[in-house]
């Protein structure tokens, strides 16, 4: 059978080919992104997306599912293992919709969810009112601390008492701190709440012991499988016996109908790949690489959220710089540095605008990447934001940029068929 897209479909090759070049020719910084295997990739493009197979292993209500049941119970015992948790549901198309269905497992519609607010790194699903999340529920937000603009175990304890939801969702898009899970969870069942760990962003820091874990405290457990886990683009859901039933039935059939059974077989490689010991020595690199990257920003007097990172990920704070997050992430982009605009805590600009840059490193860290890199990337952030966003600037910065990508080649030897 021919799969040449080039012949078949030149303009959607073109698109294709236009996005593997910016992979391979630009600094990719976002924190929610990263660059799977060439395993992944392979799962993801096969015949496994030509099937239905509604229901779960073993109870399907399609023939033919021999060996997609085969697949799912791979990448279910893999997450089992990786998560120690007892029961995976691997189906979620993304972290959103296993949001929905985490808190629908919990909780009735109509009743109060909290989550972080969102300027102070909450995501949507967890409660902005342009999303499910804030349309079934009542809304109520726990937030940072002012001074150290950090969770704070005091002030999360007094909001979940003076609010007294029905759902906590502990977890964030653009919190650059560790969230110890068990000693929020308490607070939040000693206050009657059900609590939802969201782990989209630090799933992999977790898997691999870098990050207090959620599993054995909090009631159910959601992530993504794309982020610092490096899986293809998808959602996962872990919990306990107890859930596990209603956390099922919420996925399917209430949210979802077919799986996408080729993603996951995907899952199925990524959890493996993670399973092995050199995962969580790449994710010691994430860790690293962002902590000296901090350092480095710091050291150039710009001033990130909280100080620092304990995680993959940091938040810059343009406001002592004149800058908005829009301008300085179209800049940086022009520089060949991809990273994504942010609200930062007490916000004076829009979502749409913003006074911050989200930046992370999982994806230079697959890459290859280390402290040297993290060093000379930490000067021309600086340098471009140091100059106002100069073009000079910013078109010296280019250059350097794509010969330290030449250096790392990324999917080398990938090419469409
Ligand atoms: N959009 C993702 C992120 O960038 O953090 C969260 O879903």
């Amino acid at each position: 059978m021919c799969s040449c897209l080039a012949s078949a479909d030149p303009e959607v090759y073109r698109a294709v080919q236009g996005e593997v070049d910016r992979q391979r020719f630009t600094l990719e910084m976002i924190a929610s992104e990263n660059f799977c295997s060439p395993a992944v990739l392979a799962a993801l493009g096969t015949p496994l997306t030509n099937k239905y197979a509604e229901g779960y292993p073993g109870r399907r209500y399609y023939g033919g599912c021999e060996s997609v049941d085969i697949a799912e119970y791979l990448a279910i015992e893999r997450a089992k293992k990786l998560f120690g948790a007892d029961h995976a549901n691997v189906q979620p198309h993304s972290g959103s919709q296993a949001n929905l269905a985490a808190y629908l497992a919990l909780v009735e519609p109509g009743t109060k969810i909290m989550g972080m607010k969102l300027p102070h790194g909450g995501h949507l699903t967890h409660g902005s009112p342009v999303n499910f999340s804030g349309q079934l529920f009542q809304v109520v937000s726990y937030e940072l601390n002012p001074e150290t603009e950090r969770l704070e175990l005091d002030d999360f304890t007094a909001s979940v008492k003076e609010n007294r939801p029905d759902l906590v969702i502990l977890g964030a898009s653009a919190y650059p701190r560790a969230i110890d899970f068990a000693r929020f969870t308490d607070v939040a069942h000693e206050a009657g709440a059900k609590v939802v760990a969201d782990i989209a962003h630090t799933a992999g820091l977790v898997a691999t012991g870098l990050h207090p874990t959620p599993i054995g405290s909090c009631d159910i457990v959601t992530s993504t499988t794309h982020k610092t886990l490096r899986g293809p683009r998808g959602g996962l859901i872990l919990c306990g016996e107890e859930y596990k039933k209603e956390v099922d039935k919420k996925v399917f059939p209430f949210a979802q109908g077919g799986p996408l059974m080729h993603v996951i077989a995907a899952k199925a490689v990524a959890f493996g790949e993670a399973l092995q010991p050199q995962f969580k020595v790449y994710q010691q690199r994430v860790i690293d690489n962002a902590q000296i990257l901090a350092q480095r920003l710091t050291d150039r007097e710009l001033r990130l959220v909280t100080g620092g990172t304990d995680t993959h990920l940091m938040l810059l704070n343009l406001v002592p710089n004149g800058l908005t997050g829009k301008d300085a992430q179209q800049a940086l982009e022009r520089a060949g540095i991809t990273t994504n605009k942010n609200t930062v805590p007490n916000d004076p600009q829009s979502p749409m605008v913003t006074s911050g840059i989200r930046i992370g490193t999982p994806a230079l860290s697959t890459r290859g990447m280390g402290a040297n890199e993290m060093e000379l990337i930490g000067d021309w952030i600086a340098d471009v934001i140091e100059s106002k966003l100069d073009e000079e600037v910013i078109r010296a910065t280019r250059v350097k940029v794509r010969d330290l990508c030449d250096a790392f080649p990324q999917y080398a030897d990938w090419s469409i068929a």
